[in-house]
């Protein structure tokens, strides 16, 4: 599916950054960064739900080379990889729907949830 692990590498990054400016829009307004407007965090949290099913069919064998933070465990514990994968987007689905209320208290309560399943992630299985 990707010419080359180089290039898997540039779209499953390219995908976390997309992912990432979204998701941190919201969070922004969780944390009142940034001035909560809710029609801005609905549309953002779907981006950061849907962008946040992409990346993982970019970790395919082979694609642990070049310039990319991804550790070697992931593919000596891919379950476990996967099961982070999942809890994020368990946890992006929620903060969608918590999104859609427009709610900020939910809101809050859904970005801590799904921070903490990135986190998990970074902590175990991205160097620094
Ligand atoms: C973000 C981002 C992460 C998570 C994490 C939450 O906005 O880029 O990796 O939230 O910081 O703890």
């Amino acid at each position: 599916q990707f010419a080359k692990p180089a290039d898997a590498v540039e779209y499953r990054q390219g995908a976390f950054t997309v992912m990432q400016h979204h998701f941190g829009q919201v969070a922004g307004m969780a944390a009142g960064k940034i001035p909560f407007d809710a029609k801005v965090a609905a549309e953002s949290a779907v981006v950061a739900e849907y962008v946040g099913k992409l990346p993982f069919a970019a970790f395919g064998p082979g694609t642990n080379k070049g310039d990319t933070k991804a550790k070697a465990s992931i593919w000596t514990n891919k379950a476990k990889f996967d099961d982070y994968a999942s809890n994020m987007q368990v946890e992006m689905t929620k903060l969608t729907a918590a999104a859609n209320t427009g709610n900020l208290d939910a809101i809050k309560v859904a970005v801590n949830a799904a921070g903490g399943t990135c986190k998990s992630c970074h902590d175990d299985f991205k160097s620094k």
